[in-house]
């Protein structure tokens, strides 16, 4: 008598490896600098540019040594003047560049250690939703670089 043993192929187990997870590293920071403190001044900014080569993600937090709080603020206009606002969180869209300038959105560095020079740089971390946290290196500009005063 002959046995027929039938073996049974799971080609299933094979799909599962299809799903793609989201890539670190879609996002690129690009030149980030931060004007010159004046004097005293407790409070500065920093400014950069996001390139997001992947999916839309979200600016969520910023932290740096140089001061005691960083926060991700815009502004916008009241009337004639224009006023900061803290923001929770900054889109940054898939497939597009999300800029961070002078009379816009911004890193605000409040509680400043001691002043920022010219000529220094300082690291600032930035975390993402989806990418997590990346930390670059601050080059710190002449005072009053283009443009706009921060008033609080
Ligand atoms: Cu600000």
């Amino acid at each position: 008598m002959t046995r027929l043993v039938s073996i049974c192929a799971t080609l299933a187990a094979a799909a599962v490896l299809a799903a793609t997870p989201a890539l670190a590293g879609d996002i690129v920071i690009e030149k980030p600098w931060a004007r010159a403190s004046a004097g005293m001044a407790k409070a500065g900014a920093a400014f950069m540019v996001l390139r997001n080569e992947g999916a839309t993600d979200r600016l969520v937090s910023a932290s740096a040594g140089v001061a005691k709080v960083a926060e991700l603020h815009t502004h916008i206009k009241d009337g004639d003047v224009m006023r900061m606002r803290r923001v929770e969180t900054i889109e940054v869209t898939g497939g597009a560049v999300t800029t961070l300038a002078p009379g816009g959105l911004h890193v605000m560095l409040m509680g400043l250690h001691g002043p920022l020079e010219e000529g220094t740089s300082f690291p600032l971390t930035l975390t993402f939703e989806r990418a997590g946290p990346m930390t670059v290196d601050v080059m710190v500009m002449k005072a009053g670089a283009m443009g706009m005063q921060h008033t609080h």
